[in-house]
């Protein structure tokens, strides 16, 4: 079907708009993890091994100098069967991390989730239990003693009420559990530090003051412990007013403190007023840390919002991390950066229409792309064409949900005959396969 000419006519006016509006194609100028060096933090994400390419790849890698493993590294992952053990992903990660100057904080060594169903449902003496964990620590830590700058060794050990956690080790072990763990781990690997890592423990509060008497009875045993992990799985508008208090009365006790798993979360669906009020959110959690001398850094729990747990656990929330879906900064990116004290130029409020490119997958000399038009509140297209320039000899194949024809090295997409309409506040993607050899850097595409 062709476009009318009124149809054509909008199209061309909210391109035009477009183009004084365009967000910049790359964040702020410098990226986070040079930001964070320069207050001397560390700015962390967690992440997927198998996502480590093309867009992903090339943010992780940009932006942050610490990564945690998302699930890679959790017994269930790498010891699926007893005694047959997958460290692919494991690998990949520290692999990539070292590749890219970063620092990799493991997770998690000892924790009441994600443990393989053989040693959940097995039957173990207490002696067992203390072996097996002991053995899984030696093991894990040992396999990558000297790489790993951290480890969460033991993960949520309390309930909210600041009991212990009744768990597999809790009630094998009790609570000594948890030294046992510490002082396995720093045999391990006596140059990692060693931390206690729980959610709901950013505020003041019976769970936090647990894990501060614990922290406090260990270092007075002289336990290895060095730092303590506090999760921060957020909720747009709850951050605990006594964040920082908390951080500084445990980096009294003599511990180093971290953010090791920030994300606030939010009903979707988002909109400006609740980004906005995220970005505050993000740039108050990063400052308290900034403030606290001991708080060594912010990790993120995914970097963007098509990687992080929030949707699948609370059905109708997420929008929780700074990048959105197609791996546009959100506010909150800005927030993060300017808590670490940058002064960014920020891409204005976006109007109109725009394209963005990424390259959700990549491999030898294949590569996946994708583009989505998307029109902000006020402007719409009938039909669309998006063009660019494979300045590094890549070559558009097949295509979906468009029609693409490449000329030399000019590549020009048109909207499929279903897919022309992009509403006011909404997006239409589509895919194609290409090839790429020595690099594949992501084109400007321009919209017309
Ligand atoms: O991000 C992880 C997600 O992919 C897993 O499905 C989930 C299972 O519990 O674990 C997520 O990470 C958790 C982390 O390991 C410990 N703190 C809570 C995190 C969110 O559940």
């Amino acid at each position: 079907m062709r476009p009318s000419l009124s149809g054509l006519l909008t199209g061309l006016a909210t391109v035009a708009a477009l183009l004084l509006a365009a967000p910049a194609a790359h964040a702020a100028d410098p990226p986070l993890r040079d930001l964070a060096t320069a207050k001397n933090k560390v700015i962390g994400t967690a992440v997927t091994g198998s996502k480590l390419t093309g867009t992903y790849g090339e943010i992780a890698g940009r932006e942050f100098n610490w990564l945690t493993p998302g699930n890679a590294m959790k017994w269930g992952s790498v010891e699926p069967t007893r005694g047959n053990f997958n460290w692919t992903e494991a690998d990949q990660i520290v692999d990539f991390a070292e590749a890219h100057d970063q620092d990799v904080r493991g997770h998690t060594l000892v924790w009441h989730s994600q443990n393989p169903s053989w040693l959940d449902n097995g039957t173990w003496t207490p002696a067992q239990l203390s072996q097996l964990m002991n053995d899984h620590i030696a093991l894990e830590v040992g396999r990558y003693k000297g790489r790993l700058a951290a480890w969460d060794v033991v993960n949520e050990p309390f309930n909210e009420d600041g009991t212990y956690r009744q768990t597999l080790w809790y009630n094998g072990l009790g609570a000594d559990y948890i030294a046992q763990a510490l002082t396995a781990a720093r045999a391990a690997d006596p140059a990692a530090k060693l931390y206690i890592n729980d959610y709901n423990v950013e505020g003041v509060n019976a769970k936090s003051t647990a894990l501060y008497n614990l922290v406090r009875d260990l270092k007075a045993r002289g336990v290895p412990i060095d730092g303590v992990g506090l999760q921060a799985h957020l909720i747009l508008g709850q951050v605990p007013s006594t964040l920082q208090q908390n951080i500084q009365r445990f980096a009294d006790l003599g511990v180093d403190v971290a953010i090791t798993e920030l994300d606030i979360r939010m009903q979707l669906p988002s909109t400006a007023a609740k980004l906005a009020q995220q970005r505050t959110e993000y740039d108050a959690v990063v400052k308290a840390c900034v403030a606290v001398t001991r708080c060594t850094g912010v990790t993120v729990w995914g970097f963007t919002d098509s990687d992080s747990w929030i949707p699948d656990t609370f059905p109708g929330q997420g929008a929780a991390t700074p990048y959105d879906e197609n791996y546009a900064p959100k506010p909150a990116y800005y927030g993060i950066a300017t808590a670490l004290g940058g002064t960014v130029t920020e891409p204005p409020v976006p109007t109109g229409c725009s394209a963005a490119y990424s390259v959700p997958n990549q491999w030898n000399t294949g590569f996946t792309g994708q583009v989505t038009i998307s029109c902000a509140a006020g402007s719409s297209l009938s039909s669309w064409r998006v063009a660019w320039t494979f300045g590094a000899g890549q070559q558009v194949g097949q295509a979906w949900n468009a029609n693409c024809v490449q000329t030399g090295t000019a590549v020009s997409c048109s909207n499929a005959s279903w897919n022309g309409s992009v509403p006011s506040g909404g997006s239409v993607s589509f895919g194609f396969n290409g090839t790429w050899s020595g690099s594949n850097p992501v084109p400007t595409v321009t919209l017309g």
